[in-house]
């Protein structure tokens, strides 16, 4: 089994919470519609190391990794998806392999989702991610 790791990162913003969205800019299927950030893990790599791998190489920040969210998305039959709490420690996030970038709060989110601007595979962490925006 091959894994793809997402990242929910958070960043707090004048007493509020943000989560930083991510728009695709391939394949057509997707592009852009917007997503959690991340990608594959190597055959035996760590899906933490994987994690903050692709975020560097993504969107330029360094990450810390924390626990999981619930949902885990099978893809495909030997491809599953899985997200991870992160932080920025270092770094401001820039669009390096994606179309553009946003944080948004947890009605933002779900109205992006009501509307079909995320990746369909992301929409399952929809109500999670927006309870715990509301939470913080
Ligand atoms: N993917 C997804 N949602 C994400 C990240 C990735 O549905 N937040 C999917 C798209 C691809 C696969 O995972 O099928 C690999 O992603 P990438 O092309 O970014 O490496």
């Amino acid at each position: 089994m091959r894994y793809v790791v997402a990242g929910a990162v958070l960043r707090e913003r004048g007493g509020t919470t943000e989560l930083l969205l991510a728009q695709r800019s391939y394949p057509e299927a997707v592009a852009g519609l917007w997503e959690l950030p991340g990608g594959k893990a190597e055959d035996g790599e760590d899906l933490a190391d994987a994690l903050r791998r692709e975020l560097l190489e993504e969107l330029e920040i360094t990450v810390e990794v924390g626990a999981g969210l619930a949902e885990r998305v099978v893809l495909r039959d030997d491809l599953t998806m899985l997200a991870r709490w992160a932080r920025i420690l270092r770094g401001t996030p820039h669009a390096v392999e994606h179309r553009g970038l946003r944080w948004v709060g947890p009605d933002d989110l779900e109205r992006m989702a009501r509307t079909g601007e995320l990746v369909p595979a992301d929409e399952v962490w929809v109500p999670e991610l927006a309870a715990v925006l509301r939470d913080d």
